[in-house]
């Protein structure tokens, strides 16, 4: 169930950078607002985050592995780079666009984003396409509930995510070798599975920088890639959208891109990983190991093919 503590005070005003304070003044009054769940006084933490059951039992990588070994070209396109280019990123205030084929087209803050439902922490395997794992502690709520409250048309067919860009702030994109804004997109009924994660935080806490705060997606049966992050932009169509790594190397990235050990990169075999702060590599799993819950989304199609 969800729990509500009370409302804190701000006596570490005094000790906190002004623009800082109110930020962070404005988040936490937001969560206040949506009654859902509450930062504690000493951080930005999340208290009263109901456990998914959809969660893996498998132990999470270290906080220090997830938080400095991170891809996110905009900030560098060194693992250790994110960490520490993405220190000032400005993620508040912060608006989403939703727009394309729906009935409710509209733009949200993140306050309004955080009453969308209830948070739940789920603990996802997470694959790139590199041959690296890790399990993650994600905070966030299915994307579903804001599929629905936008009420998409019934010419809408994909989603197209875009992630914040500002050369100004991100002067490392520049040698990203990618085009920017980074895109992404999942079909509508992908977009609608219950595994289809908005990702607000990881390890109880507000999402780090690097880790694309203040809101990314997580799509665990998927490669890494797709897992946009930074969002301002959601967008329903009729055509299938275009990706940044598909654009960058089509014959390399499909749009689809399902974690799959028998379809191999032209690169990088795809059948074993090393999961982080493991020495010996491991058997990749189909569809990372969610072949249960998503593998009918794809009955019928050549997934060679439709890589
Ligand atoms: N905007 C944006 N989103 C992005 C990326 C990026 O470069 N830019 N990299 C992707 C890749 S390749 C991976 S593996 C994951 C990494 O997420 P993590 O750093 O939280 O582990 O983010 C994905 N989302
Ligand atoms: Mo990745």
């Amino acid at each position: 169930m969800i729990t509500t503590t009370s409302r804190p005070d701000f006596l570490h005003s005094e000790v906190t950078p002004k623009a800082h304070y109110l930020n962070r003044r404005r988040f936490l009054g937001g969560l206040a607002a949506a009654g859902l769940a509450f930062p504690s006084l000493a951080g930005t933490k999340f208290t009263g985050v109901v456990k998914s059951p959809l969660s893996t039992a498998e132990k999470p990588t270290s906080y220090d592995a997830v938080t400095k070994y991170n891809n996110f070209y905009e900030f560098g396109t060194g693992k250790d780079q994110p960490a520490e280019t993405a220190q000032n990123f400005q993620t508040s205030p912060w608006t989403v666009v939703i727009e394309g084929e729906v009935a409710k087209p509209r733009i949200l803050d993140l306050d309004a984003i955080l009453k969308i439902a209830p948070l739940e922490e789920r603990i996802y395997r997470h694959r790139c396409v590199e041959g690296w794992s890790m399990v993650v502690p994600w905070i966030g709520f299915p994307l579903s509930a804001l599929i629905k409250l936008a009420a998409p048309s019934a010419s809408a067919k994909y989603v197209a995510f875009q992630s914040y860009y500002d050369i100004r702030q991100m002067p490392q994109a520049r040698y990203g070798g990618i085009p920017f804004p980074y895109v992404e997109g999942l079909r509508l009924d992908e977009a609608m599975n219950p595994l289809t994660l908005l990702a607000v935080g990881l390890y109880g806490e507000t999402l780090p920088n690097q880790n694309g705060a203040p809101l990314r997606l997580v799509v665990p049966w998927k490669y890494g890639f797709k897992g946009i992050k930074s969002i301002v932009k959601i967008r329903f169509t009729a055509k299938q959208p275009p990706t940044s790594w598909s654009m960058a190397n089509a014959r390399e990235y499909g749009f689809y891109s399902n974690v799959n050990p028998r379809v191999d990169h032209p690169r990088w075999s795809q059948a074993k990983e090393r999961r982080m702060g493991e020495f010996f590599k491991r058997d990749t799993l189909l569809f990372n190991g969610y072949a249960d819950q998503v593998a009918a989304l794809y009955s019928g199609m050549d997934l060679r093919k439709d890589y």
